[in-house]
């Protein structure tokens, strides 16, 4: 439970390191650390050292609003005598991904903390949506983890290559990984993401393979899967709640339900990394409050008319900042003035996320 000589951590929980460990001393006395593997209604799931337990939270932290999700590390007051057993801290997290993103706007969602890699996964037919794997990749640009995209069920496509190479072509710079769960290919190439101590997360539509993907890496059947409806060929929820699996090599695995609508609250960096070909454009517009709509000068008009931007990707990135400043403005004032603001909202957002001319960084 503390540090041995050689300066190892003995713990036993998975992804538990000398991080932790250093947060985790100033608790001295009747405390145990654990980390989240589901959340239910009032009660938390925790592996503990050596035991998984149920446990509920202490009133301070409900007060407080400050409610533990899955992959949080948690110290839990433990006094059997008092039959007393409840989580009364979570140590400061050091990733987050939240379904809104990053920002303090009412009615974020937090999903899951202290995640290494997000595994993106969709698949070769309807699902398949660059606007919706631009979504996906904001929310976990903004999380703090690394994005990699798992195209599933590539058995079903004839030319992935030419899939891979058309979402290579939209969204740059981020590993495509195409697999198929069922069919147990290209899994391999997700293994450099499990190394021992580290946590990853399957997030992606309903149906897109999330747990067949999850059982076929653990090499057990610890999560349901369901089969797609044949009329309308989409899946039901079959996956209720986010769970995380411990694999024999110290690695975590978190599996999701499928997630019904991704509201992005995230902006600055996380839109500039996305969008950086655009933000670069901008950049060279005469005018440094170009809105791109019909300005003389307009570099981002021009690499259009040029062919070397795509229209169908500056039109997703312009309804990416409209939604922000949609959901912002919600958050900050209220329904009622929020019409009326809403457009200076959105000249306001696209001129805080600049290239700095100078440094050659993004700014917002
Ligand atoms: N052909 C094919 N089918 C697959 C593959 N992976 C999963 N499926 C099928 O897709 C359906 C949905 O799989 P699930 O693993 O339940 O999907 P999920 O993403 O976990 O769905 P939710 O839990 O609802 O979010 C099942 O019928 C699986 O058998 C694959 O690689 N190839
Ligand atoms: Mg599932
Ligand atoms: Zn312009």
């Amino acid at each position: 439970m503390s540090l041995n000589n050689s300066n190892t951590v003995s713990i036993e929980l998975p992804g538990w390191n000398q991080h932790w460990e250093d947060l985790f001393v100033k608790y001295e006395g009747p405390y145990l650390p654990g980390r989240i593997c589901t959340v239910q209604k009032t009660r938390f799931e925790v592996i503990i050292p050596g035991d998984a337990i149920s446990v509920p939270l202490s009133g301070a932290l409900k007060s407080q609003k400050m409610y533990p999700v899955v992959g949080d590390f948690v110290v839990i007051l433990n006094q059997p005598e008092s039959a007393t057993r409840m989580i009364v801290a979570i140590l400061p997290r050091r990733t987050v991904l939240s379904r809104g993103g990053a920002g303090d706007y009412s009615g974020k969602q937090e999903l899951a903390a202290n995640i290494d890699t997000v595994f993106i996964v969709t698949e070769p037919g309807s699902d398949m949506s660059i606007s919706r794997l631009e979504r996906y990749l904001l929310i976990t640009r903004s999380s703090g983890a690394q994005p990699v995209i798992v195209i599933n069920k590539s058995d079903t496509c004839s030319d992935i290559p030419t899939l891979v190479k058309m979402i290579n072509s939209e969204i740059r710079d981020i590993p495509v990984i195409p697999v198929s769960a069922t069919e147990k290919t290209g899994l391999d190439h997700l293994n450099p993401y499990f190394d021992s101590g580290k946590t990853v997360i399957f997030i992606g539509s309903s149906g897109v393979g999330k747990s067949t993907l999850t059982n076929a890496l653990t090499g057990k059947t610890l999560q349901t899967t369901g089969e797609i409806r044949e009329d309308d060929g989409k899946g039901r929820h079959t996956t209720t709640v986010r769970h995380l699996l411990t694999l024999p090599d110290g690695s975590s695995l978190i599996d999701t339900p499928g997630l019904r609508e991704i509201r992005i609250w995230t902006a600055g960096e996380s839109v500039a990394e996305t969008f950086d070909d655009i933000i670069e454009y901008a950049t060279r517009c005469r005018f440094t409050d170009c809105s791109h709509n019909n300005e003389p000068g307009c570099a981002v008009r021009k690499a259009i008319e040029d062919g070397v931007l795509s229209h169908d990707r500056f039109t997703r990135y312009q309804k990416i900042l409209k939604e922000i400043s949609f959901e912002r403005e919600k958050a900050d004032i209220g329904l009622k003035r929020f019409e009326k603001k809403r457009f200076r909202e959105i000249s306001k957002l696209s001129k805080e996320i600049t290239l700095d001319r100078n440094t050659g960084k993004y700014r917002s």
